[in-house]
Parts: structure tokens; C-alpha cells; sequence
């Protein structure tokens, strides 16, 4: 099949060259009715989207598409001071930078838990977590052996492992043997353990690893393979007209590892199944034309769909025939049980918990919604159309996602288009425009758009979570672990961090604890020596929701936020000599201006 690649040349059924297409029409005034949420009401979901190159993670309303927050994750971020208090520094071991492509949320019982958001890094190989009461990343931890990091997955019986991909194979290990033989290249499916971050093992195998998703009862997982050619090249890895989508037998994998029939490699101690060569007892290779991208699992459970990218079919497995297929009963070709064709490009697919689905259409720039079932009776050879509607999006579709679609309560009210380009939908606002967001109302039967929301780059991947599952809190409540750290600090230097302003001298280290509480800082003076090494640890004893205060150290690039009944601290070397105001950033008080102090350096 020919066609071009290119997201901005590809369309077919938008036109689309920059001020000189023809924009449809804007939505109507009753379809802009159905996402007005009035002044002072709350939307009905939750959605996180993930930031793309920007590191972080945000969260916006649904439907009204108001972004409510950033969550700073592999960022630096300067109004909360990630990236630069003393606790951030220690999870992100100085990297500054990150690539969020999917977050997602814990489980219990097929459906979210409400305690953690996880989210992948595929810049450093890493996988983080958001602790939902607090809305704050907790833990980060490095995966090892893998490069590319890019689908990731929890398990969705209970809060179990978390599935992640390596997207990109490199030598196994990767300490400069074998660099140019591409042959002997693997990646690995990593899982971790969502409640204490651990990796408890790997599966090594030779193909590559894109998107991931887990089943509903915790014995398989699946991650699509692009790249089975296992090329170098864009036009290698575009050779063949079939690839496949990996089938984790998970128990198989973790009954190996609990015989410890396993190995490590390189410097790390995570033990590894190798699962080269499959199809084996860890894992099958069920066909897929070509290149495949997402997988998504219906929410019954049943089914996993992948969708083909460079082939206009999306390829659909009935999950209850892998085990047949690891017994050797069957073959891997015979889990497959539709194939419908729902455009050019298919990327990702959402499901609305009525039986349908709908898939991105990259190339088209459309949403294809499509009936499974109607899919699996036109593959028995029915003639019957699984394709229900189609819709224009604007413009190049990535990402879909419906509210609640990732779990076992698909409500089918609301589906998001991510879409890569906007083109002439807003504003130009200089040489790189802005992504578009289109929020589509899938209440019935007709594909309603009614909503273009632009969004800095790049959201990958979102999920819309029913409002009544997150439940944050108001002021700290000092559980995370970090805290045990500020308690060890105040321990050894004989301090109560909520009662005590006190500078602790410790050769050049300097030590100044310090309470917060509107409209004043503990301590209005500090007195250093130039050069010394100063750690400013903070504690907010201001108990009023949202009352927070920062510390700003002018001439210093020091500052970070500090929530209400929250410590937060930040290390930095002092500067010449002279004197340096420090001011709260968070406008508390009618005397916010005046909350200050003097940093004294002296020779
Ligand atoms: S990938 Cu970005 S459009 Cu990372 Cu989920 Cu498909
Ligand atoms: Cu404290 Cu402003």
C-alpha cells in the first residue's frame, strides 16, 4: 500500500493546508452547552493527561477541559521548586528532563482505587508515581537493562506490578560488547511493583516493545512489537507486512522466577526470564499487520485490540484463547478473531462499555467508531459492517481515550481526540503551535464534537476518571516517606521541626530549620559566611486549606513551595558577601509582601 507518512501531506478526508483549508464550522451553540460547567460547579471527571516532552503530568476537568494542574514529575519546575529541593534532587539524581507518554492509575477489582497515577519516562528509562491524596509524585525508580521506556501498565485485579516496556533493543547488557550487531539486541518487559517501586523481574526478549497493556484477571500482559524485523533503519524496521503483539504469560513468568530459573544481567540484581525465541511457556507472538502500535483491553475483558499503524485494519484477540495457545492446543494465528479496517493509520482505541470502539486514525485525521461484536461475525465470513460512524478530527489523531474506558465501568459519555496538529483552529501564536484536544460527546449514537481544547506539547496518552474515586486531602498529612528524612535532620540536631526556628552550624554546613505561619517566617534574620553550604528546611504550620507560602532566596535561584502543615527543604552554597531578602512566593496574607527576612553573608 502506498501513501504518504508525513502527518502534515497525509489527510484524506480533511482538508487541511494551513490558512488556506477550509476549517469546518464551529461547533454549534448547543453542542458548546453540553460542556459548560457553570462558574463555582465542579466537572464530572478527572482526566490526567500526560506532558510529552515536557516531563510533567496535568490535570484538567471533563468535560469542561480546564487545566486544574501540573504535576512536575521529570521536570524542573520553578514555582514548586521540583527539581530543586533537597527531596526531588534525591529522586531524579540530577537529571532535569523527561518524555511522559502514559499515565495510569492504580486498581482494585477492575476499576481505580484512587491512590496512585503512574507515568513512564521514556527519556531515562524510568517509571514514576503520583501519590493521588497529595496529587505529588512519591517515588521514581530506574529501570535497568532498558532503553526507551515507553508503554506501561498496571495490573488491573488488584494494585500489583506495574508493566513497562522498552520501546528501544540494545545489547544485553549494554557495557559496549555487541554494538554492532544488531542480531544479538533485546529489550525487556520490566515489572515493578506499584506499592513498593521494586523491580521484581524482567522478561527478555528479541523483539522490540511499544505500547502495554495488562487483562482484567492478572495472568497476561501484552505489548505490541513493530519492529520484529529487529532493524536499525526506518526502512528496516518497515520491512515486514507482519509483526506481532507479545502475549506475557505472567504466572508462567513468575513461577520461573520463584524456581529461580532465571539470570541477571549486567550490574543489576533484578533477576531475568529469558523469553528469547519465543513463542515459548512465557510468551507468545500472536501476527498483526504491520508495525502495530496501541493495545487496548475491552472493558469486558474479553478482547485485546491492536491497531495496525502502517495497516488500515485493527486486529482483535479473544483473551480466553491464550491458554490454549500456551498449552499447544491451538495455534497463535487462531486467538485473532476480527480484523475490521477502520482507516489509515489506526493508533490507539477507546471503548464506550456498550460494545463499541474507537480507534485514532492518524493518516485520515478521523475517529472510526466500530461495533466489536459486528467485527468478530463480518471475520466468520457475516456480511455485516462493523463500522458505525466516522468523524473528522483536526488534526493528525494520536491518542483516544473515553471516560472511564480503561476500566470495567466504561461509562461511554465522553471520548478525547488527542490531536497532534491545530493547525488554523486557534490563534497563531509564532512558529510552534499549539496540540488540540477535541472533546467529543459519544453519548449516543452520533460522533458529537463539541470542543477544541488547545494544550502545550505534548500530551501523549489521557484517562478520564469519574470524579467520586479521587479523593485528595486538604492540608499534609506527613505520611510519605520523605518525611522520616526531615524527622531524621531534626533528630540529630535536637529540633522540633513544627516549633523550633533555629540555625544549626556544622563546620561549613549550615543548617537553618524554620517555621512558616502567615504573615511571618520564623527566623528575619540568617547570618552565613560566604561560601558555606546552606540548607534551608522549611515547615508550613499553617493548618487553612491552600494556605501556602514559598521561600524565595533572591540572587540565589533557590525557591520552592511549602503547603500548608508540609516541610520542604533546599541546599544551596552562599554567595558573595552582602545581604539577600528572602520572601514568601504564594500570595497568603493581606502582609504578603512583608513576609521576608535578610540572608546576611558575611566574608
Ligand atoms: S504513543 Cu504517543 S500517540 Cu507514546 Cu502512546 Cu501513540
Ligand atoms: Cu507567605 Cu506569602
Amino acid at each position: 500500500m502506498a501513501w504518504s507518512l508525513s502527518a502534515c501531506t497525509g489527510g484524506t478526508t480533511t482538508s487541511q493546508a494551513p490558512g488556506g483549508g477550509t476549517a469546518p464550522a464551529a461547533p454549534d451553540a448547543h453542542a458548546s452547552n453540553k460542556t459548560h460547567v457553570p462558574p463555582g460547579k465542579h466537572d464530572d471527571y478527572y482526566g490526567f493527561w500526560s506532558g510529552g516532552q515536557s516531563g510533567e503530568v496535568r490535570i484538567l476537568g471533563v468535560p469542561s477541559m480546564r487545566e486544574l494542574k501540573r504535576i512536575p514529575v521529570f521536570n524542573r519546575d520553578s514555582a514548586t521548586g521540583w527539581g530543586q529541593t533537597d527531596f526531588s534532587k534525591a529522586l531524579l539524581k540530577g537529571r532535569t528532563m523527561g518524555d511522559t507518554h502514559h499515565v495510569h492509575l492504580s486498581y482494585t477489582d477492575g476499576t481505580y482505587d484512587g491512590r496512585y497515577a503512574y507515568v513512564n519516562d521514556k527519556a531515562t528509562a524510568r517509571l514514576a508515581r503520583i501519590r493521588l491524596e497529595t496529587m505529588e509524585t512519591d517515588k521514581i525508580v530506574d529501570i535497568p537493562n532498558s532503553q526507551g521506556t515507553h508503554g506501561i501498565f498496571p495490573q488491573r485485579h488488584k494494585t500489583g506490578l506495574v508493566l513497562c516496556n522498552s520501546e528501544f533493543r540494545t545489547p544485553m547488557p549494554n557495557d559496549g560488547r555487541d554494538m554492532d550487531d544488531p542480531k544479538k539486541y533485546a529489550a525487556m518487559h520490566t515489572a515493578i511493583d506499584g506499592e513498593t517501586m521494586e523491580v521484581k523481574w524482567q522478561c527478555m526478549v528479541d523483539g522490540n516493545l511499544d505500547l502495554c497493556a495488562t487483562d482484567y484477571t492478572g495472568d497476561y500482559s501484552f505489548a505490541c512489537c513493530y519492529n520484529s524485523e529487529g532493524g536499525v533503519t526506518l526502512e528496516e524496521m518497515m520491512g515486514a507486512d507482519q509483526d506481532w503483539v507479545w502475549c506475557f504469560n505472567l504466572k508462567a513468568i513468575q513461577a520461573a522466577v520463584d524456581a529461580g530459573k532465571t539470570m541477571t544481567v549486567g550490574t543489576s540484581k533484578a533477576p531475568v526470564v529469558d523469553a528469547r525465541g519465543g513463542d515459548n511457556e512465557f510468551v507468545v507472538r500472536v501476527p498483526v499487520p504491520k508495525s502495530p502500535h496501541g493495545v487496548n483491553i475491552s472493558p469486558d475483558g474479553k478482547y485485546a485490540v491492536m491497531c495496525g499503524k502502517l495497516s488500515p485494519t485493527v486486529t482483535v484477540v479473544e483473551i480466553s484463547r491464550l491458554a490454549d495457545v500456551f498449552a499447544g492446543k491451538i495455534k497463535v494465528a487462531d486467538a485473532v478473531v476480527a480484523q475490521p479496517e477502520v482507516g489509515l493509520g489506526p493508533l490507539h482505541t477507546a471503548f464506550d462499555g456498550r460494545g463499541n470502539a474507537y480507534t485514532s486514525i492518524f493518516l485520515d485525521s478521523v475517529m472510526t467508531k466500530w461495533n466489536i461484536d459486528k467485527a468478530i461475525r463480518a471475520y466468520k465470513g457475516e456480511q455485516v459492517d462493523p463500522i458505525v460512524a466516522k468523524l473528522d478530527v483536526h488534526y493528525q489523531v494520536g491518542h483516544t481515550n473515553a471516560s472511564m474506558s480503561e476500566t470495567k465501568e466504561a461509562d461511554g459519555k465522553w471520548l478525547v481526540a488527542l490531536c497532534k496538529f491545530s493547525k488554523d483552529r486557534f490563534l497563531p501564536v509564532g512558529l510552534l503551535h499549539p496540540e488540540n484536544d477535541q472533546l467529543i460527546d459519544i453519548s449516543d449514537d452520533k460522533l458529537d464534537l463539541i470542543h477544541d481544547g488547545p494544550t502545550a506539547p505534548e500530551p501523549h496518552d489521557a484517562v478520564i476518571v469519574r470524579k467520586d474515586l479521587i479523593k485528595t486531602i486538604k492540608v499534609q498529612d506527613r505520611k510519605d516517606d520523605r518525611f522520616k528524612m526531615y524527622e531524621e535532620w531534626a533528630a540529630k540536631d535536637g529540633v522540633k521541626l513544627m516549633d523550633d526556628n533555629k540555625v544549626i552550624r556544622d563546620g561549613k554546613k549550615v543548617r537553618v530549620y524554620m517555621i512558616s505561619q502567615a504573615p511571618k517566617f520564623g527566623l528575619t534574620e540568617v547570618r552565613v559566611k560566604s561560601g558555606d553550604e546552606v540548607q534551608f528546611i522549611v515547615t508550613n504550620r499553617d493548618s487553612v486549606e491552600d494556605l501556602a507560602h514559598g521561600l524565595c532566596v533572591t540572587q540565589h535561584d533557590v525557591n520552592f513551595l511549602i503547603n500548608p502543615q508540609d516541610t520542604q527543604s533546599a541546599t544551596f552554597t552562599a554567595g558573595e558577601p552582602g545581604v539577600y531578602w528572602y520572601y514568601c512566593t504564594w500570595f497568603c496574607h493581606a502582609m504578603h509582601l512583608e513576609m521576608r527576612g535578610r540572608l546576611i553573608v558575611e566574608a
